[in-house]
């Protein structure tokens, strides 16, 4: 079983989706404390805090993973089914293709156990989940993620859809600390999964630092998956396709970013009209990034009472609120040299705009 360190300090063990559920259940009726539970109670010193240190900033700016409460997984799992967002397709088709492939050339003829990073819904996981079936019979999948919500989703998906996957579910920051998975056999391998090009919202730097964290708890053999969407370049995608999947048509993206403000105003008594900000979406290609903002429409003055704090936006001024950036192929393979996993496979859509790399620990 793995140990995690939280933000707060607390040890997060992974339980079954049971354990999940009678966690949540004990934080809602407010008796009671596990680990987990009690994780919860301090998230909200958490947000405090980061809220009220992004907005002091200039720029303004907050975390993306502020983006997640429950009505903000509702509308990024919309996102992935907007035409304009063709990450999520991409990187489906690569893994439906691939699956089988990534699986045994990660497994390398042992038997293999999967981790992954921020798994939501683990929708996409599922294809890895059933190739890893295929090539062995029964697997163990420990999903770590944030969101009690997706976990227990995740898990009770997978108990109907793929009996044989061991889910052993990880409510935690994958961020803030890592422990070493205590029960590994001799002879099996591990594969961390961070797919979904989650990646991009981490600056390269502590990317590197976070992967090459992890490294220093895994064992030579074992392996990254990594989904990376690739930045715009001759014959690939274009700068107009890339800024588009982030400036949908229908505004799914829009309300996403703003969901921050409506978060805020629930969570910590805050006046926002999210309205009153414009979404803006633009690429940065001197940082290889696309970068989303929240921008004040007027001058405006907002009242956030946990934090007996008003803030003021100037007419036009932003607040950042999401930073995705976007790799060659080169690059992406120097980040996990750099992390100890050096690429040994990669696959790749038809025309080039996602890519799926498999490095090793050497
Ligand atoms: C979940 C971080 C991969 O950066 O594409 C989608 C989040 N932001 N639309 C991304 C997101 C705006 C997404 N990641």
């Amino acid at each position: 079983m793995a140990v995690f360190w939280n933000t707060a300090g607390w040890v997060v063990t992974g339980g079954r989706c049971e354990a999940l559920k009678d966690c949540m259940a004990t934080f809602f009726s407010e008796s009671g404390t596990s680990a987990a539970c009690a994780e919860q109670e301090s998230a909200e010193q958490t947000l405090a805090d980061v809220v009220r240190a992004g907005l002091q900033l200039t720029p303004k700016q907050l975390p993306p993973w502020l983006f997640y409460d429950e009505a903000g997984s509702l509308l990024f799992e919309e996102i992935t089914r907007l035409p304009e967002y063709y990450l999520t397709r991409m990187e489906r088709g690569i893994l439906t293709a691939s699956a089988g492939a990534m699986i045994r050339a990660a497994a390398g003829g042992m038997r293999i156990r999967l981790v992954e990073l921020g798994a939501g819904s683990a929708d996409k996981t599922r294809l890895l989940l059933a190739a890893a079936l295929a090539h062995q019979g029964a697997v163990a999948y420990q999903p770590v993620d944030v969101s009690e919500t997706a976990l227990t989703a995740a898990c009770e998906r997978i108990a109907a859809e793929l009996p044989g996957v061991e889910t052993e579910p990880i409510l935690a920051d994958y961020t803030a600390g890592w422990g070493l998975a205590e029960d590994l056999n001799a002879g099996e391998r591990q594969l961390l999964l961070w797919i979904g090009s989650s990646v991009g919202n981490f600056e390269p730097e502590r990317a590197v630092e976070l992967l090459a964290r992890i490294n220093g708890t895994m064992r030579p053999g074992d392996g990254l998956l990594l989904g990376v969407d690739l930045a715009p370049a001759a014959g690939g995608k274009s700068e107009a396709e890339l800024v588009v999947a982030y400036d949908d048509a229908a505004g799914v993206t829009a309300a996403f970013n703003r969901n921050v403000l409506v978060r805020l105003n629930r969570e910590l008594g805050a006046e926002f009209e999210p309205e009153g900000f414009a979404h803006r979406a633009e690429w940065n290609a001197v940082e290889s990034r696309m970068e989303m903002h929240l921008e004040s429409r007027a001058a405006q003055r907002v009242w956030m009472d946990a934090l007996e704090m008003e803030v003021e936006f100037a007419a036009g001024e932003r607040l950042h609120t999401e930073n995705s950036y976007k790799y060659g192929l080169d690059g992406a393979a120097e980040l996990m040299a750099r992390a100890g996993f050096p690429v040994v496979n990669r696959w790749l859509d038809a025309e080039g705009w996602f890519a799926v790399m498999l490095g090793r620990k050497g």
